[in-house]
């Protein structure tokens, strides 16, 4: 009889499970889903921004553009194949700028982020290939097919971006919204007292991007540095994520190695993801709006500094520009709940439901 009642259980909880899974597609399939492109340049945090999105039911991802930063352009585009070709997904890559526009580049970031990008993990070479059009070019061109439409996330420098909007006036005016990660507003920066490095890696393209006629929401140090990854949720994520769980493991080992003082304090920070955390769950943030110029000389060159309401003088560089929405504090436990389900790709999500509520 106990065998019984075993199956018997086993087999009501796999019917739950189901309609769960039932529930949330047909959640999904009442909602539109969001068309959205990621500029990247993974990169490990990139990385794991980029299998979230991957995973997320609610986004269409339309393409993947990339730029030099966390590795040079080459190995950052193939680091973008290697993701999506893990996904499964056929969503194309377009292979970006490889240089700033006007300071010099930097060399890339192996100490944070290994030789390879991904923590020396040495993945395989994809079997897909880049496309032939230049990002800046897809950019412009998907953004005429669909005006209004499109949500770009920046993940890395601002290049490909400001090349789009410097090849089409009209280009920033046909994306609905760009979220991106980067800047520091009321804390140090990372690369100096004052800059981030995604702004400070391409501040003239960071400023273009802040003065075009758009609507952008900007995820920088503010919040990225107030949540972290830590190694049990990560543990957790390579039991049970079949599809990515292991990769997102192995990457992040190198990262968790050469931030000993973070990884003490319970993990460390993740400053891609919470850029695409804020575009699912923006109630998680806190935000100030105001317009935001990059500094883009002297010693403070790559501050991003945002004028609030009467501060803006007749002669002010910030007047007359357009308001970008900051994330400046995070709701910390939330999360890094949120994080976690969304790294799992277990649905649904709380946000799912409401959104099916409101249909
Ligand atoms: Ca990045």
């Amino acid at each position: 009889m106990g065998k019984v009642h075993t199956i018997q259980a086993c087999v009501q909880k796999m019917l739950l499970v189901m309609l769960v899974v039932l529930v949330s597609h047909q959640a999904w399939s009442a909602v539109e889903k969001r068309k959205l492109i990621i500029d990247s340049d993974p990169g490990i945090d990139d990385a794991l921004a980029l299998t979230l999105a991957l995973q997320y039911p609610g986004f269409d991802i339309i393409g993947i553009t990339t730029t030099f930063g966390h590795a040079d352009i080459e190995q950052a585009s193939q680091n973008a194949l290697r993701i999506v070709e893990l996904s499964g997904q056929p969503i194309p890559v377009y292979k970006g700028a490889g240089k700033p526009l006007v300071v010099v580049a930097d060399a890339p970031t192996d100490l944070v982020h290994g030789q390879d990008g991904l923590g020396n993990t040495h993945q395989p070479i994809p079997t897909g290939q880049v496309e032939s059009k230049p990002a800046a070019q897809f950019l412009v061109d998907i953004a005429r097919e669909f005006p209004g439409e499109i949500t770009l996330v920046a993940l890395g420098r601002l290049t490909n971006l400001a090349q789009a909007i410097r090849q089409d006036p009209n280009f920033a005016k046909n994306i609905q919204q760009v979220v991106l990660a980067g800047g520091a507003l009321h804390i140090p920066g990372n690369v100096s007292p004052v800059a981030e490095a995604n702004i400070a890696g391409d501040p003239h393209a960071a400023d273009i991007v802040f003065t075009a006629p758009w609507q952008v929401s900007m995820v920088g140090l503010d919040v990225s540095t107030k949540v972290r990854v830590g190694d049990k949720m990560l543990t957790r994520i390579k039991a049970r994520n079949q599809r990515f769980g292991e990769f997102v493991y192995a990457t992040t080992r190198y990262y968790a190695g050469i931030y000993p003082q973070q990884q003490s304090k319970g993990g460390f920070y993740v400053y891609a993801p919470s850029a695409m955390v804020y575009l699912i769950e923006p109630e998680l943030f806190k935000i100030q709006q105001g317009p935001v110029r990059v500094v883009t000389e002297g010693i403070a060159i790559g501050q991003t500094i945002m004028a609030a309401g009467d501060n803006q003088t007749v002669l002010s560089p910030w007047k007359g520009q357009p308001m970008v929405t900051a994330a400046v504090d995070i709701d910390k436990a939330r999360f890094e709940k949120y994080l976690e389900t969304l790294l799992l790709g277990e649905w649904p999500l709380v946000s799912d439901l409401k959104r099916s509520k409101t249909k």
